[in-house]
């Protein structure tokens, strides 16, 4: 099983494969299944019905050895697969930073976005290969696939950030994102 590196941590080279969504060396492997998604979707039916048919895996998260420590700055990969839930696009769980620092996601493969909200105000930033998305301080965060194909980003936050998802339960994410024949549609997210 891959694990964190433990530091002192060594001048290094990651190798990044945009098509396998992979970083070598690895750390971790995050995989999140339908029902890892609870509470995150509007049509709550739906969902419930979907989980217990097929639970399919919704996205996965590979990261580089470097851990989630302060003053470190970890990286990596989030593959969202195409889908939807009741039409609502296929999307992270989104987080909030408890200790409030800025991240960066870089697009490398498929079309998707960033859902963001401060808690008034709310954004959607949309990721192309090769596109920078820039996460400030204070926003929480997140993504979905708006495309057919799979969505792949390269995550790169401080190691001190966390992650904070009872936020996101209780605030809400400001905005919804579905799909309409293949069209993205945003839509107030109401509490
Ligand atoms: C990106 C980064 C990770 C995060 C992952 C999945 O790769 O922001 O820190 O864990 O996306 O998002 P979430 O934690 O909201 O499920
Ligand atoms: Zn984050």
């Amino acid at each position: 099983m891959t694990s964190f590196a433990v530091p002192p941590i060594n001048p290094h080279q990651i190798f990044l494969d945009a098509n396998a969504g992979s970083l070598t060396p690895s750390g971790p492997t995050l995989i999140r299944r339908l029902s890892d998604l609870a509470g995150c979707f509007e049509n709550n039916e739906i969902f419930e019905s979907e989980v217990s048919s097929t639970n399919p895996i919704v996205y996965q998260v590979i990261s580089s050895t470097v851990p989630e420590l302060p003053r470190e700055l970890p990286q990596s990969i989030t593959t969202i697969f195409p889908g939807n839930c009741g039409g609502e696009l296929y999307m992270t769980k989104g987080h909030q930073h408890p200790d409030p620092q800025g991240e960066i996601y870089f697009g490398l493969e498929g079309i998707g976005g960033i859902i963001m909200f401060d808690g008034k105000e709310k954004k959607y930033v949309e990721i192309t290969p090769g596109k920078i998305g820039y996460i400030p301080p204070g926003w929480a965060h997140r993504s979905v696939n708006s495309g057919g194909e799979a969505y792949k980003f390269l995550a790169v936050y401080p190691g001190s950030a966390g992650h904070d998802y009872g936020w996101v339960l209780e605030n809400g994410m400001g905005l919804r994102a579905f799909s309409d024949g293949g069209k993205l549609v945003l839509k107030d997210f109401i509490i």
